[in-house]
């Protein structure tokens, strides 16, 4: 009797494994009878890899949602029949084809579209498009639209929508908070796990096309052959999912012996003695890896290179600039139309005494010496994934090398899995800031995904938040970071609203009343992480190397990593000084922006202690004084979290009880951290300001 009560209590649990894919039965009686008549039968015409995945989806999917299996069919079905086909294999798709309704759809664009006779058809150029159009389909029922007169047509907006893992040979993840690597070297190639299925299919279901496997600090075993085998064996898996496998190779691979990196000795692979890009040597040994990649695996992606940034070798080390050591890269990775990602995360204390200005001094002069095939890959802002960061202004002077844009969704400097902060509003603030550089319009939006410039060669990536924690994230609301990347990369003017409510929708109810305090939650999150931790501009004030809790007093170590070079805090006030009388770091955006940072009375709020060195007493916009705003926002900050908590609180009935524990459990951590970041900044940045912290109303 015991033993039945824990089955029935598991079948009810939802440990969260299956992300936003769950189709559960639509509880809406009315629109199921609805949904059952449109999709009376299914039609996959054809046979392929990612086909046999469609039909499985739509058996998976269908029979979930409406609770009965769904027949396929191999014959042009009649009434309530829904086809996924490409024009060479069904009659109705050609017709499509011929009134030039495929012709923007390119290589992973679908079309949804009710045919006549109650038809609903899903049409694209490729199986993989038909995938990303099965899934949508799916979304629709999940989230339980009406199907009537569909017609949707959806193409992504940049190319290469990469998730970045920063997983380490040994299982560890730099950065990960959910678990060890979902990556079992030591099993691969023989033995293939069944995660990494699962895996390629939520990745597949919201369009992320590529991963790379390997940590920006890249350990050069792995380009030893006995890996690039494990990694043809991942990339067999992946291929039909439409995904693709990228390495990050470390710049000194082809020098010999053992490398040092981060403390751990690794076998090298390359016996030369010099990795110098110049030298015919090293170029001929890139070659012939590159093609010993390819031949293993013929759609290998490329390169992403940390290079003579945070003690990793680069061309600098032989003299040689970043373009040369790209370049390089680039011109073994062209036969195979493989790209090179150089990242410009790069911070040398030589080039100015402003960390924020680095990168862009170092790379805007490059800008007409990258070959074809090299992506320029920056970080959203100038410094290192803060909380807030004004845009990176590097996007609007590179105007003639391809600009990857680099996101982060594991939670480095946002509370780790512990902080429930939903990142979409974040990244949607970095699309829509108005670089300014090509006039008015120049969104870093239309900068990435090539409109401005008009390219193709677009791409996002998005350091992940995935390890092998039974439910991916670590945090359940973690899954919905990994979605909004998703999707984003897909359409980056979707708003985070609309994509919360379909996460919410898919992995946790549809009772509309919860949805819209679960939305309200997610929506308020990062402001509030912002002001709790750094608000109006602070940054970097992180304790060293965890990043996890606040250590404004830090002040040893390395100049550019102490708390006390970015807050500046004395008697005067606090801030740093980026103005043109500063370091002008102001003078890198164009103008109007320029100036509007410049100038005390214009620099937006959110951003004025990164440009200025303000006086406690300087009146904002408010009225108050700034230490007075100050102890507000930090207030604010944990005040807001209260809120979320009694927001979550309210719906413990309707919430699965796994999932509600879990959220819960982390809620608690959560708040007491968060109020642990107000009082260790306040308590300290007032032995500067000498003022009382004024009484809350
Ligand atoms: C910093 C991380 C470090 C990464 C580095 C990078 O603290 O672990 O290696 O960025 O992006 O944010 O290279």
């Amino acid at each position: 009797m015991l033993f039945l009560f824990a089955l029935s209590c598991q079948a009810l649990a939802d440990d969260g494994y299956d992300l936003w894919l769950k189709y559960r039965k639509v509880d809406d009686e009315a629109l199921l009878t609805r949904y059952r008549k449109a999709i009376a039968s299914v039609i996959v015409p054809g046979k392929s890899g990612t086909l046999r995945i469609i039909r499985s989806e739509l058996k998976r999917g269908l029979g979930g949602l409406l609770g009965a299996d769904v027949p396929f069919r191999t014959g042009v079905g009649t009434n309530g029949a829904l086809i996924l086909s490409t024009p060479a294999r069904s009659d109705i798709v050609r017709k499509l084809k011929r009134e030039g309704r495929l012709r923007t759809l390119g290589n992973e664009g679908y079309l949804i579209t009710a045919g006549s006779h109650d038809i609903i058809v899903i049409a694209a150029n490729s199986d993989v498009g038909l995938l990303h159009g099965a899934f949508h389909f799916l979304r629709l029922l999940q989230t339980q639209r009406p199907l009537d007169s569909l017609d949707i047509v959806s193409t992504p907006c940049v190319s290469y929508r990469l998730l970045d893992h920063w997983d380490n040979l040994d299982g560890s993840i730099e950065r990960g908070y959910a678990g060890k690597s979902l990556w079992k070297w030591s099993e691969l190639p023989d033995k293939i796990d069944s995660r990494y299925y699962d895996y390629a299919r939520a990745n597949a279901s919201i369009g992320i096309n590529g991963s790379v496997l390997n940590n920006v600090n890249a350990d050069p075993t792995l380009l030893r052959p006995e890996y690039l085998k494990k990694v043809a064996a991942l990339a067999n898996v992946f291929r039909p999912y439409g995904i693709r496998v990228f390495l990050s190779v470390n710049f000194a691979s082809p020098t010999s012996g053992k490398f040092e990196i981060e403390g751990n000795r690794t076998a090298g692979i390359g016996k030369l003695s010099t990795a110098d890009p110049a030298d015919p040597g090293v170029k001929l040994w890139w070659k012939k890896k590159v093609k010993e990649i390819y031949d293993l695996i013929p759609d290998f992606g490329g390169f992403v290179v940390k290079a003579n940034s945070e003690g990793m070798p680069g061309p600098q080390d032989y003299g040689r600039t970043h373009a040369d050591g790209a370049n390089m890269l680039a011109e073994a990775l062209a036969p195979f139309h493989g790209i090179v990602m150089w990242r410009a995360f790069v911070y040398n204390a030589s080039v100015d005494p402003d960390r924020v200005k680095r990168a862009a001094l170092e790379f805007v002069p490059l800008d007409t010496l990258f070959r074809p095939n090299v992506f320029v890959q920056a970080k959203n802002g100038p410094l290192d994934f803060q909380p807030r960061e004004p845009v990176q202004p590097l996007f609007g002077s590179m105007t003639k090398t391809p600009v990857m844009l680099e996101i982060q969704i594991t939670q480095e400097y946002l509370g780790h899995s512990t902080h429930l902060v939903y990142l979409a509003p974040m990244w949607r603030e970095y699309f829509q800031f108005d670089l300014y550089s090509q006039g008015p319009g120049s969104t870093l939006g239309a900068i990435v995904d090539g409109s401005l410039r008009h390219t193709h060669q677009t791409g996002i990536a998005g350091v992940a938040n995935t390890g092998n924690d039974r439910n991916w994230c670590g945090h359940f609301f973690g899954q919905a970071n990994w979605f909004a990347f998703g999707c984003l990369a897909w359409d980056h003017t979707l708003s985070a609203e609309q994509i919360a409510d379909d996460w919410i929708r898919m992995s946790l109810t549809n009772d509309a009343s919860a949805c819209a305090v679960i939305s309200s939650m997610m929506m308020k999150s990062w402001e509030a992480c912002i002001n709790y931790m750094t608000p109006l501009g602070l940054h970097h004030i992180m304790q060293k190397d965890v990043h996890y809790d606040p250590g404004p007093q830090n002040d040893s170590g390395r100049t550019d990593w102490r708390s006390t070079y970015y807050h500046r805090a004395d008697s005067i006030g606090l801030g740093f000084d980026r103005s043109t009388t500063g370091s002008n770091a102001v003078g890198q955006y164009s103008e109007p922006l320029r100036s509007q940072f410049d100038n005390l009375d214009t620099c937006p709020e959110k951003y004025l202690l990164w440009f200025h060195h303000v006086a406690w007493d300087h009146r904002m916009r408010s009225g108050k004084t700034l230490w007075d705003e100050l102890c507000e926002k930090y207030y604010s900050g944990t005040d807001s979290l209260r809120v979320m908590h009694v927001q979550w609180l309210s719906l413990k009935s309707i919430i699965d009880p796994e999932i509600f524990a879990s959220v819960e459990k982390r809620f608690e951590k959560h708040m007491t951290d968060a109020a642990i970041w107000r009082d260790t900044c306040l308590t300290y940045f007032q032995k500067f300001s000498r003022r009382p912290i004024p009484p809350r109303q």
